[in-house]
C-alpha cells in the first residue's frame, strides 16, 4: 500500500491557492503527502474517512486549512492522536480573524498547532511538519539547516544591495 508522511485537508477548493505554499515546500523537500477537500461542517463523515485512510497509509502529521468558522483542524484533532497543524484562511469579511480564533482556542486536551493567517501560515505549517519529521530523520534535519542558511544569505544579500543603492551610507556590519 502507498504511504505518505503528511495528510492535508482544505475546507474548500477556494482554499487551494493558499495551501499551495505548503505543497511547494513538500515538493522541494521530497516529502510524500496526500491532499483532499473536505469540510468539518458540510462533509464530516468524509473528513473522518480521510483521516482513517491516511492513518492506514502511515501519515504522521495532518495539516488542516480552512476559513470562516474554521472547525476543520479542531474536528480533525478530535478524531486522531497524530499532531494536527491548523492554517487559518481569510475567506470572509473578517479577513481570517474568524478562522484564527476558531482554530487557536482549542479546549485543553485536544491541541491544534495554529499557524499565521494565509500564505505565511501555509508555508510555516509545512516547515513545522518537516521539523517534526526531522526528529527521526537526520538527512531531513540537514536539509532544514541548509534551508535556514539560504534564508540567512538572502537577508545578507538584501542588506548588501541596499548598502550599494544608498552609496554605502546604509550601515552593514
Ligand atoms: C470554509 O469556508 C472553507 O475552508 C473556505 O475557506 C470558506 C469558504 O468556502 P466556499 O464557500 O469557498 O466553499 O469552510
Amino acid at each position: 500500500m502507498e504511504s505518505f508522511d503528511v495528510g492535508i485537508m482544505i475546507g474548500s477548493n477556494s482554499d487551494y491557492p493558499i495551501i499551495e505554499e505548503s505543497i511547494q515546500i513538500f515538493d522541494r523537500f521530497g516529502i510524500p503527502y496526500i491532499i483532499t477537500i473536505t469540510s468539518a461542517h458540510r462533509t464530516p463523515q468524509r473528513t473522518e474517512k480521510f483521516i482513517k485512510y491516511c492513518e492506514d497509509r502511515s501519515v504522521k502529521i495532518f495539516i488542516a486549512a480552512a476559513g470562516a468558522a474554521a472547525h476543520l483542524p479542531g474536528v480533525v484533532a478530535s478524531m486522531t492522536n497524530l499532531p494536527v497543524i491548523g492554517v487559518p484562511i481569510a475567506a470572509t469579511a473578517l479577513n481570517g480573524i474568524d478562522a484564527l480564533y476558531s482554530i487557536v482556542q482549542m479546549p485543553g486536551g485536544i491541541p491544534v498547532a495554529t499557524m499565521p493567517i494565509g500564505k505565511a501560515g501555509a508555508k510555516n505549517a509545512a516547515i513545522f511538519a518537516l521539523q517534526i519529521l526531522s526528529l527521526a530523520n537526520s538527512e531531513l534535519r540537514l536539509k532544514l539547516n541548509n534551508f535556514r542558511l539560504e534564508m540567512k544569505d538572502s537577508i545578507v544579500n538584501q542588506a548588501e544591495v541596499l548598502k550599494i543603492k544608498n552609496n554605502n551610507v546604509f550601515i552593514d556590519f
